[in-house]
């Protein structure tokens, strides 16, 4: 089974600590937690890195060996062509995350780039976002990898 990638963007490696009353308490190690008692069986990668760079290589991992990508670009959401020119060349399903809902929030926050490639969005359902994501990533993939 090819994993699952996890990706998180800039600023995530301080959940728990940032802006509690947007993110929640949860750490992302909590969060990594969860993700992985969510997938059950199926295996999990899960990064996080404050450098664009970093996601777009991981975003190729993926490409050479994934079954699929949740990815909560972060603040690179809004401003990332290259994260998203990545994703384009992911041929399996992706999952845009947010704990927050992006589009109650400012402006600067409501016009998401990836949110043209993303299978599917979450957004709003705070740290528990992950929990629901990686369910539905499973579901779909037990399906697809049905006879
Ligand atoms: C996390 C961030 O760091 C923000 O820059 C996004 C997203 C929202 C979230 O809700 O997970 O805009």
């Amino acid at each position: 089974m090819k994993p699952i990638h996890i990706l998180n963007g800039p600023n995530l490696n301080r959940l728990g600590k940032r802006e509690p009353e947007i993110y929640g308490h949860t750490t992302l190690a909590e969060v990594e937690t969860l993700c992985r008692q969510a997938a059950g069986a199926w295996p999990v990668v899960f990064h996080q890195s404050n450098a664009e760079h970093q996601l777009v290589d991981w975003i190729h991992d993926a490409i050479d060996d994934g079954a699929g990508i949740i990815i909560n670009p972060a603040g690179l959401t809004f401003t990332s062509v290259p994260i998203m020119d990545a994703l384009k060349m992911f041929s399996g399903p992706i999952i845009e995350l947010h704990i927050s809902n992006i589009h109650r929030r400012e402006a600067v926050y409501h016009n998401s780039l990836m949110s043209k490639v993303a299978t599917a969005v979450i957004a709003g359902l705070g740290p528990d976002g992950y929990r629901t994501a990686v369910e539905a990533m499973v579901r779909r993939l037990e399906t697809a990898s049905r006879p």
